[in-house]
């Protein structure tokens, strides 16, 4: 199995953080999306990463997709638990987790256009799906020590993955600390977890 990635993509990472955790190998093509040659739409057609193509040459995307794969391939430490209850906890979290990134990086996107071209209402609208993501991801967190049922899971993941992202765009326009203070906690805590710490995306 290869994945197409590249190394400041949040869902790429989630993607990345699961084999390691799960402990399954998967060959890693590192792509540009700008260079006219990049391979990822013939197997994507959206043109977006993360790609997993399989040995028999089917294709898998999106993130989601992708982990859940990985995580019933093996048996071995579910990221995405059995229960019912719990199961559906933990893909909100994913799902909530992952669209703060899609609006993050709307707004990137949107500030890489030159100045004049800029739409600020576009970017406030963006950015205040990004703010309040952030506070009810903090406050469902409250003082737990995981994001669901007190084992550490794909919701942690999807969390860390994107508060990641966020510090490389945004850095202290974040101001995680101060406002999501639960969130910084959780954060700290698994920032030296091998599979974390190895996937940290290299500042900009
Ligand atoms: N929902 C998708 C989002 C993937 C995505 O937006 N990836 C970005 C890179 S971080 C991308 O490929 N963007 C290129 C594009 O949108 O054309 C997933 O979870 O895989």
């Amino acid at each position: 199995m290869k994945l197409l990635y590249s190394l400041t993509s949040p869902y790429a990472r989630k993607v990345r953080i699961v084999a390691a955790e799960k402990r399954i190998a998967i060959d890693l093509e590192q792509v540009v999306l700008a260079d006219a040659n990049c391979t990822v739409p013939q197997h994507n057609p959206l043109g977006k990463i993360p790609v997993l193509i399989m040995d028999d040459g089917e294709s898998l995307y999106d993130s989601s997709v992708i982990v859940d794969y990985l995580d019933q391939r093996t048996p071995v430490s579910h990221l995405i638990p059995q229960d019912t209850k719990s199961k559906f906890q933990v893909k909100r979290w994913e799902s909530l987790a992952d669209g703060v990134c899609d609006a993050g990086i709307a707004v990137m996107v949107e500030q890489r256009r030159p100045e004049n071209l800029q739409d600020p209402s576009w970017i406030n609208k963006q950015w205040s799906k990004v703010e309040r993501g952030l506070q009810v991801l903090n406050d469902d967190l409250g003082q737990n020590r995981f994001c669901v049922a007190d084992t550490f899971s794909l919701a942690d993941i999807a969390l860390v993955c994107v508060l990641g992202y966020l510090d490389l765009r945004f850095g202290s326009k974040l101001d995680l600390d101060d406002r999501y203070p639960n969130l910084a906690r959780l954060n700290a805590s698994l920032a030296s977890r091998p599979s974390i710490a190895e996937t940290e995306p290299p500042k900009a």
